[in-house]
């Protein structure tokens, strides 16, 4: 660690219990304790992103930013870049996450060529290895900013400019480099402008090949590398495109498909994409985990008056417990975490707001996996849902389910049956049930 401290007035954060009113302790997150048979610090995996935390200003369309973070007053960029990178590793160390998560330009600033910008990115991998080393902090998954430059500005992969896609594989290309040299167990793409804002300038069948290709890429170079970590893509249906290809789960799912690419990829599922695709947090969780997809998670929650990405620190309990008994019943995160994509209000202007944002985060998601557990463990909800599928473990159920029946077959069943109605699906008694586990 540098010896400046940028978060001076901010102790280890620790876990006081329930009981505490210490806005800087844990009163639910306790890492070492065991839940269904493993601490929640390996349950969590919980990580601190790069952009939001160390580099977000709360600037929005109608305004500049207004957070003038102390690590950011530098004599020039490099020098900030260094100051942004200790104090992450200090907030991160402080609050007892074990993982961080960034995009190569948040880290170190662009140049004007490729090479001179791979240079100031390798001097600032050094710095973050050494960081790793002295504080035992890992990367949990490192991507390439391909949507910030203007160049991105039509897509990177999906790009009408065969150069701009020759940049962007470039660009790829050196993030997983870097992400393999400081261990990261993951890689994400998320296709911010891989899409399009008028069909009536894009050829969609043509981006689609061409996204398939940068893929296909990546996996050649993640082999030749010997990288072993898991590459996600990570699903949002717009914003900033009008329209953007792996809109959600079940679609990057066929694009996996088709382009023969499922066996090198699971998804990143966050949740404010879930809710802007028009699905639940939960909706985008259970198919990933039901199609052996659910690789790791954005962990934040939107604002259900507001149609956009609001990136917020997740404080909704019911939500996380529904990600959190998805993520159980799946048999727990294994390469991925929860990695807090999220960003302090604009009006939230003191570097210790990070750590108030961080502690409701990690203490809502402690709640959540304990009372996800005890979901479990009960088995009511479990029962019911059993039931109701019932008439599927027959005779009949299991020959449709194998392949056997017959379309005569099932019209013989028919005729005997007259089926006029099924048994109630209790939503209101399965409704009540979850209520009495908050
Ligand atoms: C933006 C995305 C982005 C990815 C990483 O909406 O959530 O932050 O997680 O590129
Ligand atoms: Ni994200
Ligand atoms: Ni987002």
């Amino acid at each position: 660690m540098s010896a400046t401290s940028w978060f001076q007035d901010v102790p280890n954060i620790p876990f006081e219990g329930p009981g505490s009113d210490n806005p800087l302790a844990f009163t639910h997150y306790n890492a070492d304790e065991v839940v269904a048979g493993q601490t929640m610090r390996e349950h969590l995996r919980f990580a601190v992103c790069y952009w939001h935390s160390m580099r977000g200003t709360g600037a929005d369309p109608f305004g500049v930013g207004c957070r003038n973070m102390p690590w950011s007053e530098a004599d020039n960029d490099m020098q900030a870049a260094h100051q942004a990178m200790d104090a992450m590793f200090e907030l991160v160390t402080k609050l007892g996450v074990p993982f961080w998560c960034f995009h190569d330009r948040d880290i170190a600033p662009e140049r004007n060529d490729l090479s001179e910008t791979n240079a100031k990115l390798d001097e600032m991998i050094d710095h973050a290895e050494r960081l790793q080393e002295s504080t035992g902090v890992r990367l949990l998954w490192g991507t390439a900013c391909l949507f910030a430059h203007p160049r991105y500005m039509g897509g990177a992969g999906t790009s009408p400019s065969v150069d701009v896609f020759a940049h962007a594989a470039a660009q790829v290309k050196k993030a997983i480099e870097v992400t393999h040299r400081l261990g990261g167990a993951g890689y994400v793409f998320w296709g911010g402008r891989e899409g399009y804002d008028t069909l009536l300038n894009t050829d969609m069948r043509r981006d689609g090949e061409h996204l398939a290709r940068l893929m296909h890429l990546a996996v050649e170079h993640k082999q030749a590398l010997g990288f072993e970590g898991q590459f996600y893509i990570e699903p949002k249906p717009c914003e900033p495109s009008t329209h953007q290809y792996d809109y959600d789960a079940q679609s990057c799912h066929a694009f996996l498909l088709k382009h023969d690419l499922v066996d090198h990829f699971k998804l990143n599922i966050e949740a404010n994409h879930a809710t802007l695709a028009g699905h639940t947090f939960h909706h985008e969780l259970d198919y990933a985990a039901g199609h052996d997809l659910l690789g790791s998670i954005d962990a934040n929650r939107g604002d259900p008056l507001l149609g956009w990405d609001t990136d917020q620190f997740p404080t909704d309990l019911q939500d996380a417990t529904m990600a959190m008994l998805v993520v159980l019943q799946s048999g727990g995160l294994t390469t991925g975490g929860l990695n807090f994509d999220a960003k302090l209000r604009r009006q939230s202007t003191d570097p210790v707001d990070l750590f108030y944002a961080h502690i409701g985060g990690m203490d809502t998601f402690a709640r959540a996996l304990k009372i996800s557990a005890q979901i479990m463990a009960d088995g009511r909800l479990d029962e019911l849902k059993r039931l109701r599928y019932a008439s599927w473990d027959s005779a009949l159920g299991r020959s449709i389910e194998d392949g056997t029946a017959s379309m005569v077959d099932l019209e013989a069943h028919a005729l005997k049956a007259n089926v006029q109605a099924i048994d109630s699906g209790r939503q209101e008694l399965i409704e009540n049930i979850l209520n009495g586990y908050f």
